[in-house]
């Protein structure tokens, strides 16, 4: 089949409502949120339930045509991309809106993969729940994107990562077949946890279409710090002082280097930093519980005072009203988009152990000194999981495609550094077609083999998101 053939194929399948061929129709779909990644595609196509994607994927497999699933386009690895063929097809999850159920009294909430996050969360809002996935997209990214990603976000440290957040799910297999998995059950030990294998898989196993998700009480009262500090082994001694003193409440811990907070002070209106000092390290750290009045601001400042007793803090304040505590997440929230007024930035997202961070942090910053003089250097990240962006930008003044240039050989220091401490160099992102061959030096044989045995089995031909996650060669 040529993929002049495709939409005919297609407008078979589904009929003319869910297909889109015009170039200018298919724009969105062919561009990253980032426009860091492009493709060219036979046809996009937008079923409307799991019946059609299974009706989709079983006519793209016997006509040979690979089937890139796509949810909101915000991943930032390319693994929702299709090549430059012209001959995949996009299989958007955007008409697979609907919220099947919540269950207070289960604490699950069961939604289609082309829900937003953002509604999700407001669903479980509505039934007095919490779904506490929570990224810088959310307003954008989609529940079958996140799952199979494996998202992480801010709310790891308490409530784990998307993988520990999922009871369940519905999975159009690549040979067309519909898995249904949707149980709704904390304990099942009845064989392989199937659905493990699709989260995580960055759709290169099948198509997500459902899920069912853990919920948690909802939460009635937060504390917020700005908390300025010397170091990465400060910061560290910091997640161990309020985690001690607090526990469970401790809900959200991000670190964030001087350079980020400068390049967020210089782009984002309104911004500005709580002290009239400047320092090298800062964190916002919040304390949140189901209580209404559980008495956290006390509570944190106790920790924060512990913490100035121990020299870790050398500076603190916490949040007073909702506006302020806006104001500080906006501010790390806004790191991701400030940086790209300075020209290109290099993501890098790794994961070393928390107790390493400090070293970690030492060795990387001295090696890409060393291998790019005047570097900018913007870290900031998920401390309290062991997770860091290291993002980089050119010197001031520099050459933007002399830096795009590097990006290789800068990668190289961050990984290399990142594995040399037992890390990952991918701690939320995936591979997607961005790290798929980089992978292949820092993940063991055995694994890449046994990774490869479950594609083969799942996909024999190789055509569901063709490209992503296992290397080429
Ligand atoms: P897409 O980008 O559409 O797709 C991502 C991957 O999932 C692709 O490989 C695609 O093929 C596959 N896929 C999508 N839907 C399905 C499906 N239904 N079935 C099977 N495969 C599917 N990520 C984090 O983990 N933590 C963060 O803190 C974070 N912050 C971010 C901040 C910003 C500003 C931005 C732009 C991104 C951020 N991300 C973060 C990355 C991104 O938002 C996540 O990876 C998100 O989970 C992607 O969801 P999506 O719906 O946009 O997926
Ligand atoms: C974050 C995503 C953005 C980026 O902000 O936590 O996961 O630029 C990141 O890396
Ligand atoms: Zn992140």
């Amino acid at each position: 089949m040529t993929a002049a053939d495709v939409p005919a194929l297609l407008r078979e399948t589904v009929g003319e409502g869910a297909l889109i061929t015009d170039p200018a129709g298919m724009g969105s779909y062919l561009t990253d949120w980032r426009n860091a990644w492009s493709g060219a595609a036979a046809a996009v196509v937008r079923p409307g339930s799991t019946e059609e994607v299974a009706a989709v994927v079983r006519a793209c497999r016997t006509a040979g045509v690979a089937v890139v699933p796509q949810g909101g386009n915000t991943g930032l690895c390319g693994g929702s991309m299709p090549d430059s063929s012209g001959r995949q097809v996009v299989l958007s999850l955007d008409r697979m809106r609907r919220i099947r159920g919540v269950d207070p009294v289960d604490l699950t909430i069961t939604a289609e993969a082309g829900v937003v996050l953002r509604s999700v969360q407001q669903a479980a809002a509505a039934e007095g729940c919490l779904f506490p996935l929570s990224l810088g997209s959310e307003a954008s990214c989609t529940i079958g994107g996140n799952l199979a990603t494996n998202a992480g976000g801010t709310g790891v440290l308490r409530y784990g990562n998307m993988r520990d957040l999922t009871l369940g799910l519905e999975v159009v297999l690549p040979d067309g077949r519909i898995w249904n998995g949707l149980r709704a059950l904390r304990k099942d030990n009845t064989g392989y946890d199937l659905k493990q294998l699709f989260v995580g898989a960055e759709g290169t196993l099948g198509v997500i279409t459902a899920a069912v998700l853990k919920l948690f009480p909802a939460v009635r009262s937060r504390a917020t710090a700005w908390v300025a500090l010397p170091s990465p082994q400060a910061a560290v001694d910091l997640i161990g002082v309020v985690r001690a003193l607090c526990g469970d409440r401790l809900t959200g811990f991000e670190v964030m280097s001087r350079q980020s907070v400068d390049f967020v002070l210089r782009h984002q209106a309104g911004a500005r930093d709580l002290f009239a000092d400047v320092h090298p390290w800062y964190a916002l750290v919040e304390l949140s519980d189901t209580l209404p009045d559980a008495g956290l601001d006390g509570l944190l400042e106790a920790g924060l005072a512990e913490a100035f007793e121990r020299e870790v803090a050398a500076d603190a304040v916490v949040a007073s009203g909702s506006a302020q505590v806006a104001a500080l997440w906006a501010l790390r929230e806004g790191i991701s988009e400030a940086q790209n007024f300075e020209g290109p930035s290099l993501k890098h997202d790794v994961t070393v152990p928390v107790s390493s961070i400090p070293a970690f942090v030492e060795r990387t910053d001295r090696a890409l000194q060393a291998a790019l003089p005047g570097i900018r250097i913007v870290t900031y990240g998920h401390i309290g999981d062991g997770n860091l962006h290291y993002n980089l930008s050119k010197p001031a003044g520099s050459d933007d495609a002399a830096f795009r240039a590097m990006a290789g050989e800068l990668a190289r220091v961050v990984y290399d550094s990142t594995s040399s401490f037992d890390g990952s160099i991918s701690a939320e992102h995936g591979l997607g077609q961005s790290k798929r061959d980089v992978i292949a030096d820092y993940k063991d044989g055995l694994e890449l083999e046994l990774m490869r045995g479950i594609k083969r089995l799942l996909d024999p031909p190789g055509l569901m998101n063709p490209g992503k996650v296992l290397p080429s060669a």
